[in-house]
């Protein structure tokens, strides 16, 4: 049967497809899969069922055909350059994405990007609705997609439907900023089941529904009335922390190749004795500035002195169209250029700089070669390189300094819990995270260990998929 008949008992909604595309010398174009976790998990929750994933592909204009990729039907939605900059970097990344983490910059309002959102969310909406088998379960991702959820229902009153949201859920006092704030619920309220990182993420939306809806909130369960003669509907709505693929990452870093590797990357950074490391994507969210700031204040004070202790970051740039961006990139650069002005020796730079995207095996290297990840984002929905960080450190060395602001930090208690914007705090835990006897170390690190081997990323999805399955039953039943 041509890809574009056949339907499936899965069927995926995301911003993204989880492919990147690779051009040849020759210029001829591939897919290659990419390395996240949450396309391994999913291939985990797919195997021995047929699935479909809908997403973007990453490029403005004519979507490519549908495509199968290892088993699964990647099936590309499109997007004009207008598109990409009203919903993706305008409603998505410049409104919604500063209200759900706390305004650190402020939010742009523009009622023709709220317009375009609905159209791309329609186009998804109808992709899924082709796509998806008779009784299929629908799991759409995040907060590109939120009105997706009402767009399939209004069509597909015989699937079950997911949502899973990856950043925070704002308190309700900033969601309430949003004009579309209540056309934005009625669309995530006719999933079945809605997951959330935190149970605070989970508690704001219902606070929201509550508040600003006027739904009922009942324990887990939100009430939106029928229309006349039609039942009510019930959502239910729970907390699943994201994790990572634990074993993979484990597995990695126990060959002798990423050993090698990590003891290399020392070398090549003038072996210090004590290597930090942050790993993150160019956003304001992550603390980039806050973390260089404590650094730059203990090289001034003395309390540290290069090569003996060294920082490495890793800063993909995103969202580079957007001015928030480009001038944290500038702010970043130059906080950079400053310490290694005045703190750097031939050979032994204070601050290693990189915007690379790295593949698995040289980011396992990495997180060998780390003494101390510091992970300090200001406000983050999970942040998996702090348990990918935990998931290779199979010897149970290694230390991290781990913002309480970050979902990962209500499951990494034993880390060197920090708030970012307390600069002196800051530098009291990276230094204790330096200083503490190793013992010590060991005992918080085996019990990090234990706990992300013992939750990894395929347990989150079957979890999920468990949740959604006996809400969308207890629906059946009542109905
Ligand atoms: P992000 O904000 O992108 O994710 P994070 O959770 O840290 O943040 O995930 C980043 C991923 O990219 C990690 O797997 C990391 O290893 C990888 N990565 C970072 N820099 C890289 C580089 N230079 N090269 C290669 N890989 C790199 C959003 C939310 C988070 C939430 C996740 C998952 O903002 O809060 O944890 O989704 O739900």
């Amino acid at each position: 049967m041509p890809p574009h008949q056949r339907t499936f008992d899965l069927v995926i909604a995301a911003n993204r497809l989880p492919v990147d595309r690779v051009v040849d010398a020759d210029g001829e174009v591939s897919w290659r899969r990419s390395p996240g976790g949450l396309v391994t998990a999913m291939h985990a929750v797919m195997s021995g069922r047929p699935g479909a994933w809908v997403g973007w592909s990453g490029d403005a204009g004519a979507a490519p055909e549908p495509f199968e990729i290892e088993g699964m039907l990647l099936h590309p939605v499109e997007l004009s350059e207008e598109e990409v900059e009203s919903f993706y970097e305008g409603f998505s990344n410049d409104t919604l994405w500063p209200i759900y983490h706390d305004v650190i910059v402020p939010a742009t309002f523009h009622r023709l990007w709220w317009n375009a959102y609905i159209a791309v969310n329609e186009r998804f909406a109808e992709a899924v609705c082709r796509l998806a088998a008779r009784g299929a379960t629908v799991w759409v991702h995040d907060y590109q997609l939120q009105l997706v959820p009402a767009m399939v229902r209004r069509r597909r009153p015989d699937v079950r439907i997911g949502w899973f949201d990856h950043i925070p859920f704002p308190p309700v006092e900033l969601f309430a900023q949003l004009p579309w704030r209540r056309e934005i619920l009625v669309g995530m309220l006719a999933a079945d089941f809605l997951g959330f990182q935190r149970t605070a993420d989970a508690r704001n939306f219902l606070q929201a529904c509550r508040r600003l809806g006027g739904f009922q909130a009942r324990g887990d369960i939100v009430t939106v009335p029928g229309g006349p003669g039609e039942p009510a509907w019930h959502a239910q709505v729970g907390a699943v922390p994201i994790s990572v693929d634990s074993h993979r990452l484990a597995e990695l870093a126990g060959r002798p190749e990423s050993v090698a590797r990590a003891a290399e990357i020392r070398e090549s950074i003038g072996n210090p004795r004590v290597m930090l490391l942050g790993v993150d994507r160019l956003d304001y969210t992550k603390g980039i500035r806050h973390r260089l700031k404590a650094y730059e204040e203990l090289l001034a004070e003395g309390r540290i002195e290069p090569p003996d202790v060294t920082f490495v970051q890793v800063a993909t740039p995103s969202r580079e169209r957007l001015e928030a961006y480009r001038s944290l990139r500038d702010v970043i650069e130059m906080t950079v250029g400053r310490i290694n002005g005045e703190y750097s020796s031939l050979g032994a730079p204070a601050v290693n700089y990189l915007h690379h995207a790295y593949d698995r095996d040289e980011m396992t290297g990495l997180f060998l070669a780390a003494d101390v990840m510091v992970v300090t984002p200001l406000r983050d929905g999970m942040n998996l390189v702090a348990k990918e960080y935990v998931a290779s450190r199979t010897d149970l060395s290694g230390a991290l300094v781990l913002s309480e602001f970050t979902g990962a930090y209500h499951e990494l208690r034993r880390a060197f819990v920090t708030n970012p914007h307390d600069i002196e705090g800051l530098k009291d835990t990276m230094m204790r995270a330096i200083e503490t006897a190793p013992s010590a170390k060991r005992r918080a690190m085996r019990a990090m260990h234990r706990q992300v081997m013992a939750s990894d990323v395929q347990r989150w999805a079957n979890r999920f998929l468990t949740a959604l399955d006996a809400a969308a039953n207890a629906r059946r039943e009542a109905g």
